[in-house]
């Protein structure tokens, strides 16, 4: 079975569980030993990244790696078009979100205990979070259509965050329709539910409980 490194509130641990979700695949999930960033840890993962697979005698450590690598192993139900052009928009997609849109939300991470809390960069941020959901549906509306597939995966999980910190951070996240038709439509897909059902009241809680307030 495979054996997955994770804690409960990781953004990029629950991305990867959609993958799993979606295949149908059994795992283990682990947290990873000695706690994050852990030197027994750094034993097994050495880069002391989460989230990490072992599959038989392979270690992996970086969740898109991973990702592919399960989609090759596991290639049905596929979450890649067998055209190339469609399986290169797909990835586009993905890298948009991992190298773009997740970092502007990363940022904030810093200013969610009350005492770190810095209203110039969560007004800073709400502006780029919001440029860049401007950026993604244009990207969506130039198209092409693409059924759910590894590029949507990390979407549904930030989106969560972004409801998570408007209240304590006091965003102001400006969500173009073409993105709320878009969420909604991966909030339909079943492993999409199965993981937010999960995995929201531990991001809440986990917020709650580092925010000082209600989240
Ligand atoms: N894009 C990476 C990001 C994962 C990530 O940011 N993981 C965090 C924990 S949630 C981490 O390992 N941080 C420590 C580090 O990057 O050295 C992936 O998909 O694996």
């Amino acid at each position: 079975m495979l054996t997955i490194y994770a804690i409960p509130p990781s953004l990029y641990c629950a991305k990867l569980r959609i993958v799993l979700r979606h295949k149908r695949l059994e795992w283990r999930e682990l947290p990873p030993p000695g706690g994050y960033g852990s030197a027994a840890y750094k034993e097994i993962v050495p880069s002391g990244n989460l989230p990490a697979m072992v599959d038989d005698d392979l270690l992996l450590a970086d969740g898109e790696a991973i990702a592919e690598y399960l989609e090759e192993r596991h290639p049905q139900p596929s979450l890649l078009p067998q055209d190339p052009a469609a399986r290169a928009k797909m990835r586009e997609r993905g890298r948009f979100h991992d190298t773009r849109l997740e970092p502007a939300l990363r940022a904030l991470f810093g200013s969610i205990e009350p005492h770190n809390r810095d209203t110039d960069l969560n007004v800073r941020q709400s502006a780029l979070l919001s440029e860049k959901l401007g950026q993604l549906a244009r990207m969506l509306e130039a198209g092409p259509e693409l059924s759910f597939g590894l590029g949507d995966c990390g979407y549904p999980i930030s989106f969560a965050w972004m409801d998570a910190l408007t209240p304590p951070l006091s965003l102001a996240i400006t969500w173009p329709d073409t993105v709320v038709a878009y969420r909604a439509r991966l909030e339909a897909e079943p492993a999409v539910a199965a993981e937010l059902a999960a995995y929201r009241p531990i991001l809440h809680g986990w917020v709650e409980r580092t925010a000082g307030s209600a989240a």
